[in-house]
Order: structure tokens, then C-alpha cells, then sequence
């Protein structure tokens, strides 16, 4: 940044992620200022390689920030997806289940851009490289936070509110006492281990499939660029899976009819996440208020993590609005409340889409044949598709 750094604002921000840099960008919308403190620096965050789905609410969120148009130039919409399992392939079709809702593939990466691009545009103050992020005094009438610049300088940034958007090892939620905060917790044991290469995907569509060695999913970026992710256990390592060995265990889990269409090239990026799901209950602390993964994870089987971050600024925006220009602490007031109805249909998606599709070593042959009875019942049954579809294009926003 070039500017002066502001020692004053209504809103500091914690984390320019999706959570911050879209709070950010509503709020300008809305003319009330912000500043954005963020850790690491503006090209690590793009390096970041994630979430690829995004559903209709979250792109219409977007378009209300203004940040939608080359989301709608160059993603993806996507009608349907298939599930595969001992060689059988099941379609999804989200449009027909759903009344002709569908999602789009369009990488978090491209959207941190559009957000960040936006918000260099209009020249709104964002600190890159802010170590020791401090929130304090957030339970009195004039928060602020406190950091140290590049150059080893302390700052400290007053506001009228803190926003944590720092992600799940964020400063805000760590900030707390542990009394002030209840968190709830699954960690799976297993990991996906992610690549992405610059060949065209291996069908039209999303493939989750459900193979004896593990969960495996073809997802993409584009109609040059595919991401595909296999499920790995806990304690592997990126460095002992060579490219070739991916392509391998891929194409066995998704079976020969699919991997006789399967383009293998070099990785362009390869690293393992772990699986995990958690909440921490409530999100709002008198002027702090956490969003998206300081405040809840889900495993990224159901393509949900960016789209309730999302939810929860649409949420938090709102709220603020009424607070500054409407002098109204209804919004805020409800704001954990609200969200943390739509984050635990959330979780439960997430967490069942996983236990239906993953290999889970403790359940043993009976978990499976569990699997293979409930992926059978879906393929005979319209009710329970719509159950899945319904939660997979995303729920409705609730009051
Ligand atoms: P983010 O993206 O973690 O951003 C938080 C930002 O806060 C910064 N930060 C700090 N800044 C200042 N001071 C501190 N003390 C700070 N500590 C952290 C961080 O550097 C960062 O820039 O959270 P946000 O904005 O809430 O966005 C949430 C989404 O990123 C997340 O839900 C999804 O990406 C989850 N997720 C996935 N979701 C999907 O739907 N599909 C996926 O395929 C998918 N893959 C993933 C993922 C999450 C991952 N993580 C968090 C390990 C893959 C990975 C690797
Ligand atoms: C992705 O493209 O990264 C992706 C897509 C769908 C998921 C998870 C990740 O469920």
C-alpha cells in the first residue's frame, strides 16, 4: 500500500480471504469504510488453490458487490453431476430436482482476484503483511486492533467493529476465553490430496465416486484446466505421490470406462488437505464478529466451505448496514443465530455426503455394504436425489 495507513475506521477486517474481501466490497457498496489487515501477502492468497463450486446465491452475493461479470463470462454452469460406484454412474440432474437451480464452477482463486482487483479500483485500504493481528476492547464501544508492519512498526487500528474473517488458525476466535465459546468437532482420518493440470476434464460434468480404495472426485476449472482430487489417509505425505502415481490411483477409482477419457499432464499445483468439520458457537462477541472459516469447517465433499463464508458476510453485511445507517442493533443481534442455522444444515450435508462416499477404515465391510445400499436406494429414488440436490445447489436463505 502506498497511501497513509488509517489509524481510524468503522469495520477493521481480520483476513483477506473470500470472507473479508467480499465484506469489504458490501460495504463500500453500502459507503461505510473498511480496512483490511491480512497476514500473508496478496500473491500468496492467490496461490492458494480451493473450493471450485459455487452456488446461485453466493454468485448473486457477488453481483450485488459488483464483482459478478467475469464470473458470468467464464464460469461454469453446471446442471447436474454424477456419482460412481462399483462401475455404476448415477446423475444427479440439479436443474429437474431442484425447479432449474444449478451451480457454477468458477475457482475461488478467480474470485479473490475479482474481489481483489475491485477493491485496489477503488482504492480501499488493505494491509498485507500485518503480523501480531491483536483484537482488543471488542466487549466495549471502541474496539481496536493492533499489529506490526514489514518494517517492524506497531499500529493500532480503532473502529466501531472487528470482523474476523481470519480463517480457522485466525487471531479473533484465538483471542477469546475458552468459556466464551463452545466448538464442535469431527476430524476425519483421512485427507484429499488435490491436482490441478492444464488438460481438458475427463467428462462434461462433476464425477464423486465411490471406489474400494477410496472416495475420488473429477472437478475442474475450466475446459483446459482440471482438478482432481483423491482421498488419501491422514498421515501421507505430497511428496511421496509423484504425478504418475496420481494419474494411476485415479483412473483405477474411477473406473476403466471413465479413465479410457482421462487426459493425465504435469501438476501445476499438488497439496493434501485434511478433513475436518467443525463449529464454534456463538459468532458474535459485543463488537467482534467471526465469519466463514474462523467461525465453522466442512469437509469440501459437499462444496460448501466457500459458499456458507459467503452466507455469513451476506448475513454480516446486512446487519451492519442497519447498525451504521439505520442505528438499529437488530441485525447484529441475530446474526449468530442466523447463521449458525444455515451452517448446521450445512454441516450435516457435508458430514453425510462424506460418511456416503469415503472409505472409512473402523466401519469395515458392513459400513460399506451401508454405502452400497444407500447409493442403490438414491438411484431408485427421486425423493431422496432431491434431498441430495436440494443441499448441493444450496439451501434457501431463511430470515
Ligand atoms: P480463508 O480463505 O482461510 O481466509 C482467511 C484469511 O485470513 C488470513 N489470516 C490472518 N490475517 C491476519 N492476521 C491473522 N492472524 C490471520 N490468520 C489468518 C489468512 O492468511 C487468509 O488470507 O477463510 P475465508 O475467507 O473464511 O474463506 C473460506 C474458504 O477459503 C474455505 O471455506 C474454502 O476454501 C474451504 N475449502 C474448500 N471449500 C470448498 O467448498 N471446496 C474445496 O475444494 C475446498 N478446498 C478448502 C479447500 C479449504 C482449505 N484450507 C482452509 C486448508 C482446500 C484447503 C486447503
Ligand atoms: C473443486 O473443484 O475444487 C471441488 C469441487 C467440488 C467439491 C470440492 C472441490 O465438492
Amino acid at each position: 500500500m502506498t497511501s497513509p495507513i488509517p489509524t481510524r475506521t468503522q469495520v477493521a477486517i481480520v483476513g483477506a480471504g473470500p470472507s473479508g474481501l467480499l465484506l469489504g466490497q458490501l460495504l463500500h457498496k453500502a459507503g461505510i469504510d473498511a480496512v483490511i489487515l491480512e497476514r500473508q501477502s496478496g500473491e500468496y492468497v492467490l496461490g492458494r488453490i480451493r473450493a471450485g463450486i459455487i452456488e446461485q446465491t453466493t454468485a448473486e452475493l457477488l453481483d450485488e458487490a459488483g464483482v459478478g461479470a467475469r464470473m458470468h463470462r467464464e464460469g461454469l454452469p453446471h446442471d447436474g453431476f454424477d456419482l460412481a460406484s462399483d462401475g455404476g454412474r448415477l446423475r444427479i440432474d440439479l436443474a429437474r430436482l431442484t425447479g432449474g437451480k444449478r451451480v457454477m464452477v468458477y475457482g475461488q482463486t478467480e474470485i479473490t482476484h475479482d474481489l481483489m482487483d475491485a477493491r485496489a479500483a477503488a482504492g480501499l485500504p488493505t494491509v498485507y503483511e500485518a503480523r501480531d493481528v491483536t483484537p482488543l476492547d471488542y466487549d466495549g464501544e471502541h474496539p481496536r486492533v493492533r499489529y506490526t508492519t514489514q518494517d517492524g512498526l506497531v499500529h493500532e487500528l480503532q473502529c466501531d467493529v472487528i470482523a474476523g474473517c481470519d480463517g480457522f488458525h485466525g487471531a479473533c476466535r484465538a483471542s477469546l476465553a475458552p468459556e466464551r465459546i463452545t466448538t464442535y468437532e469431527k476430524v476425519y482420518p483421512f485427507g484429499w490430496l488435490g491436482l490441478l493440470a492444464d488438460v481438458p476434464p475427463v467428462a462434461h460434468e462433476l464425477i464423486y465416486a465411490n471406489h474400494e480404495r477410496g472416495f475420488a472426485l473429477a472437478s475442474m476449472r475450466s475446459m483446459t484446466r482440471s482438478r482432481y482430487y483423491v482421498q488419501v489417509s491422514a498421515d501421507e505425505r505430497v511428496e511421496d505421490w509423484s504425478d504418475q502415481r496420481f494419474w494411476d490411483e485415479l483412473a483405477q477409482r474411477l473406473g476403466p470406462e471413465t479413465a479410457a477419457h482421462l487426459v493425465t499432464g504435469p501438476s501445476i499445483e499438488k497439496s493434501i488437505v485434511p478433513l475436518r468439520s467443525f463449529v464454534a458457537e456463538p459468532m458474535r462477541f459485543g463488537r467482534m464478529f467471526l465469519a466463514g472459516d474462523a467461525a465453522h469447517i466442512v469437509p469440501p465433499t459437499g462444496a460448501k466451505g466457500l459458499n456458507l463464508a459467503a452466507s455469513d458476510v451476506g448475513y454480516l453485511a446486512r446487519a451492519l448496514v442497519e447498525f451504521f445507517k439505520e442505528r438499529s442493533t437488530l441485525g447484529i443481534d441475530h446474526y449468530s443465530q442466523r447463521c449458525l442455522r444455515r451452517i448446521w444444515k450445512a454441516e450435516r450435508f457435508s458430514w453425510w455426503f462424506t460418511s456416503l462416499m469415503h472409505r472409512f477404515p473402523e466401519t469395515g465391510a458392513f459400513g460399506r455394504r451401508m454405502q452400497q445400499a444407500e447409493l442403490d436406494y438414491l438411484t431408485h429414488s427421486v425423493a431422496a436425489q432431491t434431498a441430495l440436490a436440494e443441499n448441493y445447489v444450496g439451501l434457501p436463505f431463511e430470515d
